[in-house]
């Protein structure tokens, strides 16, 4: 059997998971929320990458199914953070996903039915989705805006997006590539690019994290560049929601 077939039922097989990252608060270090994560645990135990099986299940069609399954098990499982404190809920979006005609529909579909508020869904994007069509994702934007979702780009850095239409994209947060973060210490440049995305962020008025944050030096550097929140192996690998609310738990 290829990838390609197991990939049509893994939705009836219960084979997909959500594992979700924390995301932390610069300062006092904080979880503030997290990341949802998608994984696929197959038959034999091995896991396939969301960066392998995306791809496919957009070329298929799956990614329909399977986006609209992510979307209601993070609204799910984000509520029952949410009864511990006011905790945001991050969802990767598809570009097959962003880019249907009834996407905005869907989510406040979602949304209805689970009761998970709008503000505290982050949506993240990748640059090279929102750079497609540009007049449609302001517009699609904007629509979102109005309903109150919050819109991140993920993997800031790596899109080559012009920074004069950075301006007109109606958006709440940058998320700084890891390559960047990884080579903070070591590469000039890649210090001058990170502190530099940090000072646009502010006088753009929008919030930024770091990704990839591995170490405590790392944090760090983030942290006096003025970043806002974090994200990275250095806090906690993405995990299952019940070691989340532990883990959430604990720090009160
Ligand atoms: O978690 P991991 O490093 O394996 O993720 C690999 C890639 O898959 C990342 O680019 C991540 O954004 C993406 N990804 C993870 N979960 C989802 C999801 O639910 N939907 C989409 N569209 N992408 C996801
Ligand atoms: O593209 P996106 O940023 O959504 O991808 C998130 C991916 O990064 C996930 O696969 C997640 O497991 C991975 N990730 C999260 N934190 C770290 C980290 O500190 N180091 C590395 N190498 N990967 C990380
Ligand atoms: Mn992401
Ligand atoms: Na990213």
């Amino acid at each position: 059997v290829t990838l390609r077939n197991e990939l049509q039922h893994v939705l009836e097989q219960g084979a997909l998971k959500l594992h979700y990252q924390p995301i932390i608060r610069c300062g006092d270090r904080k979880i503030i929320g997290c990341e949802a994560l998608l994984r696929w645990e197959r038959d034999d135990g091995s896991f396939v990458s969301p960066a392998d099986f995306i791809p496919l299940a957009e070329d298929t069609g799956q990614i329909i199914p399977i986006s609209a399954w992510v979307l209601q098990q993070a609204c799910e499982d984000g509520l029952k953070l949410r009864e511990l404190g006011d905790f945001s809920m991050a969802v990767n979006l598809s570009a097959v996903q962003f880019n249907r005609a009834n996407f905005i529909e869907a989510l406040t579909h979602t949304l209805n039915l689970t009761g998970f508020p709008a503000k505290n869904l982050h949506l993240e994007l990748t640059e090279s989705v929102l750079m497609e069509d540009s007049g449609r994702a302001i517009k699609l934007l904007e629509s979102l805006r109005e309903r109150k979702f919050s819109i991140s780009i993920d993997d800031f850095g790596t899109g080559f997006s012009s920074l004069s239409y950075l301006k007109m994209l109606p958006i709440d947060t940058l998320k700084i590539d890891q390559t960047f973060i990884k080579d903070v210490l070591s590469g000039e440049h890649d210090a001058a690019i990170t502190k530099t995305i940090i000072g646009m962020a502010q006088q753009l008025h929008l919030t930024v994290t770091a990704e990839g944050v591995e170490t405590l030096e790392q944090a760090e550097f983030v942290e006096q560049a003025g970043c806002h929140f974090m994200q990275g192996f250095y806090f906690a690998r993405p995990m299952p929601m019940n070691e989340l609310i532990a883990l959430v738990e604990q720090q009160k």
